[in-house]
């Protein structure tokens, strides 16, 4: 008998019925201004690190970020120093996407969140950024999503999956039928760690947790949720 032949699989794959996005690097590639503000604020300390570097801070916390930026240019400060220069650079960040237009949203976001949403899938945003209200409004994305849950919400970062949880929590789903779009390893850990499936946005080769890459939302459609 075929059946007998069969690996067995003990947890069988729900369908899945909601969406949860991670927005910088997944919908919109903010990165590029957190590059610019980040760099700013080592150059006024005095050192300066590289676009390299800068990939280690993708889907980190904006504290964490600052720890790491101080770490590589070997200087120390206080922790009230430390919240002076985090909101320094948030200000010239914000500057920045202040004056971000529905041009910037990646190719093919767009017409996926349409497709999605037409057939019925809840939507919800899961990012670790403090400003991602200001960037949904500014590209036009925010009438997508049926809930957001952002760096304002939660109290732990990726790779812990409390933002996920939270946002499958308030659209009503189980963790197992959610699926994470994620750019960043840490975003595919905490989608692993909270039973979710992921569809990693980026190279296969750094994203290797994830149950699917593609190299970003214009490569999938709805089919490819029916089929995960
Ligand atoms: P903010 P995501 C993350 O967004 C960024 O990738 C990361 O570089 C940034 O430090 C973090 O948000 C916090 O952003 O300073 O605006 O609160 O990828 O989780 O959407
Ligand atoms: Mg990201």
């Amino acid at each position: 008998m075929q059946e007998e032949l069969q690996t067995p699989n003990p947890e069988p794959k729900t369908q899945i019925k909601a969406c949860l996005f991670d927005l910088d690097g997944v919908l919109v590639d903010t990165a590029v201004y957190h590059y610019q503000a980040w760099k700013r604020l080592a150059n006024t300390i005095g050192f300066d690190f590289t676009e390299a570097q800068n990939e280690q801070l993708k889907g980190v916390s904006r504290v964490e970020s600052l720890n790491k930026i101080l770490a590589w240019g070997g200087v120390e400060k206080t922790d009230a120093e430390k919240e002076e220069l985090a909101t320094l650079k948030n200000s010239w960040y914000v500057e920045m996407i202040t004056k971000m237009t529905p041009a910037e949203v990646l190719p093919g976001t767009v017409d996926f969140l349409t497709e999605i949403h037409q057939a019925g899938y809840k939507l919800a945003l899961g990012s670790a950024s403090k400003n991602s209200g200001i960037i949904l409004e500014k590209t036009n994305l925010a009438h997508f999503f049926d809930e957001i849950v952002d760096g304002n919400m939660v109290t732990k970062s990726k790779p812990d999956p409390e933002v996920f949880l939270k946002g499958a929590e308030l659209l009503g789903f189980k963790p197992n039928e959610c699926v994470v779009f994620e750019d960043a390893v840490a975003g595919v850990e905490a989608a692993k760690r909270g039973d979710m499936r992921a569809i990693g946005i980026g190279e296969k080769s750094i994203l290797t947790d994830a149950d699917v890459v593609v190299s970003g939302l214009d490569k999938l459609t709805v089919k490819d949720l029916e089929n995960l």
